[in-house]
């Protein structure tokens, strides 16, 4: 359902460094990359799919809770280290939620920003899976 990319940390005595290359070892060419900050604990975020979307989320600082739910499981993840993504693919319901007051998530995206390739509804979710639309 989602998989943990561990990226290398690269440190010497100045501190600590993490590069991350489209293709490589992130498994898509990296189109955008947008960051959430500034949310409130009570708050969640999400709430949707994506047809086509392939995304990995990095909690730069701070943390956060994840959940994702393929319509027949459903999983729940900490987001708190800044060296692991979480590699998300199409068709899966993610709900983010307990955010710290410093929490930043960096997302990577396989695609341009397009609202078309949302799935806003639950039941539309679960008709997608059933292979309606
Ligand atoms: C996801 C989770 C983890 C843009 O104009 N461009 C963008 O690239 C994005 C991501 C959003 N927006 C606009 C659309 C809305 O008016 O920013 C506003 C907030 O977006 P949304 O309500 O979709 O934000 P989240 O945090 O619920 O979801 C976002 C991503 O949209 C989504 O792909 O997986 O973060």
């Amino acid at each position: 359902m989602y998989q943990i990319i561990d990226f290398k940390e690269i440190g010497d005595s100045r501190g600590s460094l993490v590069a991350i290359e489209g293709s490589k070892n992130v498994p898509f060419e990296i189109k955008r990359i947008y960051y959430i900050f500034n949310t409130h604990s009570d708050v969640v975020r999400g709430r949707h799919a994506h047809k086509k979307l392939k995304q990995v989320l990095i909690c730069l600082s701070g943390s956060c809770m994840l959940r994702i739910d393929n319509g027949f499981r459903k999983e729940e993840i900490l987001l708190n280290d800044r060296t692991k993504g979480i590699y998300i693919g199409p068709m899966i319901w993610r709900e983010l939620y307990s955010f710290s007051s410093d929490c930043v998530l960096l997302v990577l995206a396989s695609d341009h920003y397009n609202e078309s390739d949302y799935i806003r509804e639950y039941s539309t979710f679960l008709d997608f899976l059933k292979g309606g639309s």
